[in-house]
């Protein structure tokens, strides 16, 4: 190289020369310097490509994370955060306002939520239903029992090891009614069996019911929405409170007057009850969402 400065500054000017035999020398330091410190440099330009914004799980970023399988068919989510993420939640989840530290890949199971559809034998589209049925409970004139509806499945399965066919003490479980005479918009469901279905929302992690809404919060997916029910306050038998669906389905031919647990609409009281917002005396309504 030193052969090639000087034979390069023989036919040209003294100022030429010095200009030209300057940027040689200094191509030379910085050739010299990268050929010392490139393990330094490697380094630095790792650290870099791993922390690049387009691997940035930031806010509205979730196309940085990419989805792939393995050789067992598995989902393997490749995304970038800064130390803590959740096994089988979902990619929005990992959404962080700061950017990642350095890259992970792991394994993950789609996340899942399940709610009740109260009132319906059908899920919402996006929703897959898991069994159907109906609702039962304890008897509205009890003063114990079960309070708490159930979705009982319409082909039950009994454990023979297990049953006695009754003969001694035993929680009684009853059917559910809508017991809606005295409410004008739903009369034609009065004295019906309530029925229900259970649903699994996938790409979900957790359900909510929230009373006196008919919307679900920014960022939640409404599966339904309906009136709250609940039992009467004069009844002995209290029981839970049920988002019914907004289109209420009873079991086909039962309009029989059988009672069990009977579901009538929810009223808001004013008093404790702070009126307004609430009003007096109107009926409530409700919505299941999930996210
Ligand atoms: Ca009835």
């Amino acid at each position: 190289m030193w052969q090639s400065i000087v034979s390069s500054s023989n036919n040209i000017s003294f100022g030429e020369e010095s200009h030209l035999v300057l940027r040689q020398r200094s191509f030379l330091f910085v050739w010299i310097y990268l050929i010392f410190h490139r393990h330094r440099l490697q380094a630095l330009l790792d650290q870099h490509l791993s922390t690049k914004p387009s691997t940035c799980i930031g806010e509205g970023e979730e196309t940085n994370i990419q989805l792939q399988k393995d050789q067992e068919g598995n989902n393997i989510w490749n995304f970038f955060f800064g130390g803590e993420y959740d096994v089988g939640t979902q990619p929005e989840n990992y959404r962080r306002a700061g950017c990642p530290e350095k890259p992970m890949t792991c394994k993950t199971r789609r996340s899942s939520a399940i709610y009740t559809h109260w009132g319906s034998q059908t899920c919402n589209p996006e929703a897959t239903e898991v069994y159907r049925g109906y609702v039962g409970g304890g008897h509205f004139t009890h003063f114990g029992g079960i309070n708490n509806p159930l979705c009982l499945p319409d082909a039950p399965e009994y454990n023979e090891e297990l049953t006695t066919n009754g003969g001694g003490e035993r929680s009684n479980l009853y059917g559910a009614e809508y017991q809606t005479n005295t409410y004008s918009p739903w009369s034609d469901s009065h004295d019906k069996d309530m029925i229900c279905a259970v649903c699994l929302a996938e790409g979900r992690s957790t359900n909510l019911m929230i009373p006196a809404k008919r919307t679900c919060p920014e960022g939640w997916t409404k599966e339904y929405e309906g009136l709250l029910m609940g039992g009467h306050h004069g009844h002995a038998g209290g029981h839970e409170s049920l988002c019914v669906d907004i289109n209420p389905e009873g079991r086909p031919g039962s309009m029989a007057n059988l009672d069990g647990m009977l579901f009538y609409p929810v009223i808001g009281i004013c008093g404790s009850l702070p009126c307004t917002p609430y009003i007096a005396n109107r009926e409530l309504a409700c919505v299941v969402c999930t996210r």
